[in-house]
């Protein structure tokens, strides 16, 4: 093993290696590169985790709308976080899914919980935290 490198193993279903192969091949990656600048984007993305004071920044998220109940538990959630919420915008993708992007600013901490709340719904597709610190 080289010096100065970490050697991981992990484990994650075969699916999701067998369409991160592909994707790197497409790219003309090795594992360990593709790993090692999806770990940085990772690290860059989460930069805020454990931070206590103030962010800015948007949520978007996909979801499916015929899902009971989503609909109102969306606005639910973001009517107890209006105080962090700066605005919403809402796009209707297609019959089934809606795009909203949720400008947000406040506590890191009070952030982290809204993002908590809202991936946590039955329904949601994808989540996506672009998160700035002020
Ligand atoms: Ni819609």
């Amino acid at each position: 093993m080289a010096k100065g490198v970490s050697r991981i193993s992990v484990s994650l279903p075969p699916e999701v290696l067998t369409e991160f192969d592909e994707t790197i091949g497409f790219l003309g990656l090795t594992r360990s590169k593709a790993i090692q600048v999806a770990m940085r984007d990772f690290l860059t993305e989460h930069r805020w985790a454990g931070e206590k004071g103030e962010v800015a920044g948007a949520l978007t998220m996909i979801y499916d709308h015929e899902v009971r109940g989503l609909n109102e538990a969306l606005t639910d959630v973001q009517h107890d976080y209006r105080h962090v919420i700066t605005s919403t915008t809402h796009v209707h993708l297609d019959e089934r899914n809606c795009l909203e992007i949720v400008a947000v600013r406040g506590e890191a901490e009070t952030i982290r919980r809204l993002a908590r709340e809202l991936m946590t719904k039955r329904g949601i597709k994808q989540l996506k935290l672009s998160i700035l610190l002020l």
